[in-house]
């Protein structure tokens, strides 16, 4: 089990008073808090190795080079690629995603069909929609049932030789829902489509093995990860990097260029054009370094247990109804009181010191399936405790006698 004690000391932000009363953080899925390990290690990069990579022969250069290399070496392991090259530095998960379906544009046509599902952030929408419009293509939508778990005999259905591409979230941020990925991967693939899986949610949880899942693309930000932000990862096997085009030109991402004609780079420069987030990149390896360290048996486990208390409370305030009841689910609860909108929640709880999110979570589809106009988001994090749950659901019992 976790020394929470510990972990806590290792997070000076979560120390802090926030109204007057101490932090309590439950907004972990819009973004984590970052140890001291992590802020120091920006500190440092800035202090003794600030130079641009790839670039000059300069020492400092190459030592600035060689560190965000060994991160990129860092992420391929966590993450189990075959190669260091298919892991592509980005500024987050919305880049990420907008950058294969960029790569997509020349191949796809009418009659075409890209598959997303009804529990996506708009970020693994629009992209897509935006790739439909240029295209001529059509957007089709894997369906939900009133647990939040997508329906799995719709998607066989859905799934066609005219599917190209599939995106789907591995776990969804505003329910929590784990999806089936591993099934789903090997669905998409019986028909020749691609597949690529947000995993923006599953990285704080869980180590996503890219080789095991086979999936073609996976992507994932920094910033979720006790990272810093400005920092992300799109994962793509090789075969699929080195068809895709590149979404951005500029410099970095060139074998040669003259006014005629642009050779691109090798993977995985080619989809990095220009001056990259160089102290992000390569913190982002000591973040996960990090996580390894407590290990995510020790961090599922952990966040379970919260899971579980938290619904077990809020359940016993009248009127409270939790969104999100899928049998595999992470540590993220939606919910609402009857008769009151979640903004005013959230107001108010705040004024003690609690920050969740409220609203529709980039997940509008979402709450136009439940017909709500968003809902209030507590989201856990290892660094959580049982205490801090207690404290929010006091709040909200005060809250509501307030409302009401
Ligand atoms: N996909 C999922 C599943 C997400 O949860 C998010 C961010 C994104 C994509 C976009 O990530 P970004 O780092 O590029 O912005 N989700 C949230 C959230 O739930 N609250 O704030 C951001």
């Amino acid at each position: 089990m976790l020394d929470i004690h510990k972990i806590r000391a290792e997070f000076p932000i979560l120390s802090q008073k926030i109204n007057g009363k101490p932090l309590v953080y439950f907004d972990n899925g819009a973004t984590s808090q970052k140890p001291q390990i992590v802020i120091d290690a920006i500190s440092k990069y800035y202090t003794e190795i600030n130079a641009n990579i790839h670039r000059g022969v300069h020492t400092l250069s190459q030592m600035a080079t060689d560190a965000y290399e060994v991160s990129r070496k860092k992420i391929q392991q966590h993450i189990n690629a075959k190669h260091a090259h298919e892991v592509i530095f980005t500024s987050g998960t919305t880049h990420s995603i907008n950058a294969v379906a960029n790569g997509f544009t020349s191949s796809l046509k009418a009659g075409d069909e890209v598959l997303v599902s009804a529990l996506e952030h708009h970020s693994n929408i629009v992209p897509w929609q935006m790739l439909c419009e240029r295209t001529g293509a059509t957007l089709k939508v894997i369906p939900m049932n009133q647990d939040g778990e997508l329906i799995q005999s719709e998607y066989e259905k859905l799934l066609s030789t005219n599917t190209k591409i599939v995106a789907v979230n591995h776990i969804s941020n505003a329910l929590g829902t784990i999806n089936p990925i591993a099934e789903m991967i090997q669905k998409a693939h019986t028909v020749g489509a691609a597949i690529l899986i947000d995993g923006a949610q599953a990285v704080p949880h869980l180590k996503p093995d890219v080789q095991k899942l086979d999936c073609d693309f996976y992507v994932f930000s920094g910033h979720k990860i006790c990272g810093p932000t400005g920092t992300g990862i799109l994962y793509g096997k090789e075969a699929w990097l080195n068809k895709l085009p590149p979404y951005q030109g500029g410099g970095e991402m060139i074998a040669t260029v003259t006014f005629e004609k642009t050779t691109y780079a090798d993977l995985p420069h080619k989809f990095e054009a220009g001056t990259p987030n160089i102290a992000g990149g390569i913190v982002l390896g000591t973040a996960i370094d990090y996580l390894n360290n407590i290990g995510f048996e020790n961090i599922a486990e952990y966040e379970h247990l919260l899971l579980e208390y938290a619904t077990q409370k809020l359940l016993e305030i009248d009127g409270l109804k939790i969104f999100g009841t899928a049998k595999q689910k992470t540590s993220v609860i939606s919910f609402n009181i009857e008769g009151i909108h979640p903004y005013d929640i959230g107001t108010i709880i705040d004024k003690k010191g609690i920050a969740v999110r409220t609203g529709h979570h980039c997940a509008q589809p979402i709450m136009d399936f439940y017909k709500i106009p968003g809902t209030i988001r507590a989201s856990f994090a290892f660094y959580n405790t049982k205490e801090e749950i207690d404290i929010m659901v006091d709040a909200i019992q005060k809250a509501k006698a307030m409302l009401i």
